[in-house]
């Protein structure tokens, strides 16, 4: 171990821990603002420079390494000092209209302003464009899902770190040395570009330059006129987050109290995404069954097809794979149509003469891209993140963390598996096909195919005995490296692909954290619902069961299910 001190308190740390390591488990404190723990250390904000003494210069904390011996000085007049002045640099070039920014006390320069009192220095008229490059594009709201408002931007440069971990490098800078700019590729507005709307820039954007595209209001001005009889769906990953936004512990399962606040905000119909999520399985396992035995037409391996990241991605760039693409409908739109459509419709319809209006929370950006794909659009009304659920929570006041967590679901819609609930982390999805699929072929043995669980980037694969070897591929860049040579199509029967990191426990959409075990966390509340779930496997869902006698012929893949349930890809 490390021996140093850090204003005067002796610390140790592990070797190759930084100094800002150091301070982190000292009671001192810097501040960071480009720093996050995912990414190598650019120390462009300059936030988090300290002394040390017998140095000339201080350096900065997140990319110096602590060795033994060091004596860290973090709060000195001078280093104070210079952080304030700095912090009016920012501020300078800041619109500084926080009333309006949907990112208003979610923002670490706003923190930051109030942490190190500069408020003085604010100027008072909010200066619109960027002086320093008034020639890129600021405002651009063309994509479905990512709205960039670039004179927020701080260019602290954690979306290029986002988006280049991702592989898909749709935002990058547009010089280099002092005023870089995070740009688009020739400066096209986004929906030009070949972002694929997983939202990791806006996870990782300190401030409100990315954000996803604000819905929250129009959804609390529907609820609020009391026109409309609403129905809401939530998905697997948001239950074991939302806790964080309100004091929880990461992977607290929250799920009773998501509906209870649900509910306390007006929804009429609160139902569970991961009711869909055993549908989904019930028509995916059967498809991959019928494309092995020949029975339809269709490419092996079958990718999963239930992130939309993942489809933007193959549609945008890998056209050729559009055959090896399930074409089982995700979990969220086979809930907006059976919400559209189904049983709650019709009753709404014999009593009001209405629709319903339809709502989805998600801890994806790329949901709200889904949402308004041609073979989907008008199905759902609004798609709402994990943090703008949040901040409608907080908005209305509703005490979340004093809430009971013993909310259930509306009935039908809301009954669920364990299958369902793993759907949220990666490697889940294939391990709910397997469970049914493996009963189907009377493979009998395990529930639980731990090989394919695991929140890291990249590849994990296991072998059926009896069926073949599958695997799940965590992010898109390790989507992308598996695909760059062909022999993924000899290798695999069944590929599950999730764009985010972890899956969906780590999409774009979900609470910001600096925790860097925050996917660890959450993923263990996921796996916690599903070995406490009674029924464990997707066929065995009763609810979904009748709906299948009620809706689609009693069986998967009839011709009743394969109109609502299944869709179409276009390059
Ligand atoms: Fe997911 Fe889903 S599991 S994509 O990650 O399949 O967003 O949580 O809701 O639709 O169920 C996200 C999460 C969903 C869908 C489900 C799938
Ligand atoms: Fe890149 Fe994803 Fe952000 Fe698009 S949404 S710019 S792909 S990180």
């Amino acid at each position: 171990l490390i021996h140093l001190k850090v204003d005067g308190h002796p610390v140790k740390v592990a070797p190759g821990a930084t100094m800002l390591d150091a301070i982190k488990k000292s009671k001192s404190h810097v501040p960071t603002l480009c720093f996050h723990p995912e990414f190598d250390p650019k120390a462009v904000c300059r936030m988090c420079l300290v002394d040390v003494k017998g140095w000339q210069k201080p350096v900065p904390a997140c990319r110096t390494k602590a060795e033994d011996g060091q004596e860290i000085v973090t709060n000195s007049k001078e280093l104070i000092s210079f952080r304030r002045r700095d912090l009016q640099f920012l501020l300078n070039r800041h619109p500084n209209d926080c009333m309006h920014c949907e990112a208003s006390g979610n923002c670490k320069l706003q923190d930051l302003v109030q942490e190190m009192e500069v408020e003085d220095m604010w100027p008072k008229k909010t200066s619109r464009g960027s002086p320093s490059h008034p020639e890129h594009t600021l405002h651009d709201h063309t994509s479905p899902s990512i709205y960039r408002d670039m004179d927020k931007c701080i260019e602290c440069g954690l979306c290029v770190d986002a988006c280049s971990a991702q592989k898909i490098n749709a935002i990058g800078f547009a010089e280099r040395g002092s005023g870089m700019l995070p740009i688009t590729a020739f400066d096209k507005p986004l929906k030009d570009t070949g972002c694929i709307s997983c939202g990791q820039c806006t996870l990782r954007c300190p401030v409100g330059a990315l954000i996803e595209r604000p819905d929250w209001h129009r959804v609390l001005d529907v609820l609020d006129s009391r026109r409309k009889v609403t129905i809401v769906q939530t998905a697997p990953a948001t239950r074991v987050a939302i806790g964080e936004e309100f004091g929880f512990e990461p992977g607290t399962v929250s799920t009773g109290r998501l509906v209870n606040a649900l509910r306390m905000l007006g929804f009429d119909h609160v139902t569970d995404t991961n009711f869909s999520a055993d549908l989904t399985i019930m028509e995916e396992a059967n498809e991959l069954l019928e494309r092995v035995s020949g029975k339809r037409e269709g490419k092996l391996p079958m990718f999963t097809s239930c992130c939309p990241g993942w489809i933007n991605y193959v549609e945008i760039n890998r056209p050729d794979l559009i055959p090896h693409l399930s074409t089982t409908k995700s979990p969220q739109q086979m809930h907006g149509a059976i919400s559209r459509y189904g049983p709650i419709a019709k009753k709404i319809a014999e009593e009001t003469k209405e629709e319903p209006y339809i709502v989805s929370i998600m801890p994806c950006t790329a949901k709200k891209d889904e949402s308004v794909r041609p073979g989907n659009r008008g199905d759902i009304d609004a798609v709402l993140t994990t943090r703008e659920l949040a901040k409608m929570i907080r908005h209305r006041k509703i005490p979340f963390a004093s809430l009971p967590n013993d909310g259930v679901f509306d009935s039908p819609m809301g009954e669920s598996t364990g299958a369902a609930a793993i759907f949220g982390a990666s490697g889940g999805v294939l391990e709910a096909a397997l469970r049914t699929a493996a009963d189907a072929l009377g493979l009998g043995g395990t529930v639980e195919y731990k090989g394919v669980r695991g929140v890291d980037r990249g590849v994990k694969v296991i072998t059926i005995k009896g069926l073949g070897s599958v695997a799940a591929v965590s992010s898109i860049g390790s989507a992308i490296e598996l695909l760059s040579d062909d022999d993924w199509k000899e290798k695999y029967l069944m590929i599950e692909v999730m764009t985010c990191p972890g899956g969906c426990l780590g999409g774009g959409g979900e609470p910001k954290s600096d925790d860097p075990d925050i996917l660890q966390k959450r993923m263990r509340g996921i796996y916690h619902i599903d070995s406490t779930s009674a029924i464990r496997k997707s066929h065995e869902n009763k609810e979904v069961q009748k709906l299948y006698d009620d809706m689609f012929d009693g069986k998967p893949l009839s011709h009743a299910s394969e109109r609502m349930l299944h869709t179409t890809y276009a390059p």
